[in-house]
């Protein structure tokens, strides 16, 4: 069993909604169990900021599916949603984002493992260090809560809890 750390961002329609669905969708592959989930956060948008703001949360999932395959399960579900993205860094419905897949290192032209902007982005490890702080990441020689701390503060307040029932 592979334990792999996803992350969940959405920026058109109903973006709450659209990631608690694609969590149910993943849950129900017989493959794949969601073993955590992070609350859900408003963020301010990283790249190009001329856009709405994302809805971001973070998910683990414990599955026997490996790490290409879990890639294409997840584009799957990213079209299920009718994915739209405008451009490169732009808004779209639901973007899933493969963090981490174990201790798996690697370099191909369809998937980077880690995620090679995971440890500057507020938005992925405000939620991860809500549920995985003690994570060990090898390739970064760092704990999760150590990439978190070292994150600008003015980045972290762009990344707000969502209170939800
Ligand atoms: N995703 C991007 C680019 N910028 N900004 C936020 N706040 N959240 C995202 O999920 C996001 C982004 C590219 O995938
Ligand atoms: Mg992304
Ligand atoms: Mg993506």
């Amino acid at each position: 069993m592979g334990m792999a750390y996803i992350s969940l961002g959405s920026n058109l329609g109903n973006s709450l909604e659209t990631l608690q669905k694609a969590l149910l969708r993943l849950d129900e592959n017989p493959k794949i169990t969601v073993k955590a989930v992070s609350s859900f956060y408003k963020t301010a948008p990283v790249g190009y900021a001329q856009q709405p703001d994302f809805v971001n949360a973070c998910t683990l999932l414990m599955t026997s599916i490996a790490p290409l395959d879990l890639l294409d399960i997840l584009l799957d579900l990213e079209q299920e949603f009718k994915r739209v993205r405008l451009f490169k860094n732009g808004p779209r419905t639901l973007d899933l984002d493969l963090l981490l897949y174990d201790d798996t290192v690697m370099q191909s032209d369809k998937l980077i493992l880690p995620h090679p902007r995971m440890h500057e982005r507020a938005f992925v490890l405000v939620p991860l260090n809500e549920i995985a702080p003690n994570l060990f990441i090898k390739s970064f020689n760092q704990t999760v809560n150590s990439l978190y701390k070292a994150l600008d503060s003015a980045d972290i307040q762009t990344v707000k809890k969502i209170d939800h029932a």
